[in-house]
């Protein structure tokens, strides 16, 4: 049986990293085989390609490429890493996907929706997350905790107003695709989050 794709999103400082073991320990509670991954990267030539993305060697790389390179990585990423663990029964966790093209590309940079479903359809075929945690927080809040951190990297150097439309951009697919797509509040401490988190992941086994 083919195994279930799950990924988690939000801006910057929402508190992923932090959460993302805690869903991996919920799953494997359950008795589910867990690859834990993480876009954009997750493979050797996914890594290096994420180095190009965030890091300041290519700053004011044109948006294209941008989006090129999001869809190269996961291109890769589905092709040596997620679809060969589905096809194993394995449960995938990944540190954003799609969505976050939508968000960041879309939303973010002002891509059009078009372009970034074709490159989707093109890579992925029909292949979607059977379940995304949103973790959502305002972005004041994101930023505050995402700066208590290390240097900013390329899109972390990007102003309030680019991060708003980022998150306007996830939760208008989460209002838009309720079923799959569930909003946790993370802007509570982070045992409350952690009960939404529960309560949702609890869910979705019950479900299977
Ligand atoms: N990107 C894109 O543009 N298009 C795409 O298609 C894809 C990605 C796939 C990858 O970064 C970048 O690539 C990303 C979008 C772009 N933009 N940026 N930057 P990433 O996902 O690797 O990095 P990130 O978004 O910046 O995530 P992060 O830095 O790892 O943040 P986080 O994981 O969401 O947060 P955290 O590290 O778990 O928590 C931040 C701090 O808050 C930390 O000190 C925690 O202890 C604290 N925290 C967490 N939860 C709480 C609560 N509940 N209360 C209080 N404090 C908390």
């Amino acid at each position: 049986m083919s195994g279930r794709f799950i990924t988690v999103e939000g801006i910057e400082g929402v508190g992923k990293t932090t959460n993302i073991e805690f869903i991996e320990q919920l799953l494997r509670d359950a008795g589910k085989d867990v690859v834990m991954t993480r876009e954009p990267g997750g493979t050797s030539l996914g890594e290096d390609v994420r180095e190009l993305l965030l890091g300041h060697k290519h700053d004011g790389m044109s948006r294209d490429a941008e989006l090129l390179l999001m869809f190269a990585a996961r291109a890769e990423h589905l092709d040596k890493v997620i679809q060969p663990a589905l096809d194993n029964g394995k449960w995938v966790l990944c540190d954003r996907f799609t969505d976050a093209t939508y968000a960041y590309q879309g939303g973010g940079r002002g891509f059009d929706t078009a372009p970034i479903a074709t490159l989707e359809t093109l890579v992925q075929d029909s292949l979607r997350p059977d379940l995304t945690l949103l973790l959502d927080v305002s972005v004041e809040i994101g930023l505050d905790r995402a700066g208590k951190r290390s240097e900013p990297d390329r899109f972390e150097k990007e102003k309030h107003d680019f991060f708003e439309r980022v998150r306007q951009t996830y939760l208008e697919r989460a209002h838009a695709d309720a079923s799959r797509m569930k909003i946790i509040d993370a802007s509570q401490p982070l045992d409350a989050v952690q009960v939404q988190i529960k309560e949702t992941i609890m869910a979705f086994l019950q479900n299977e």
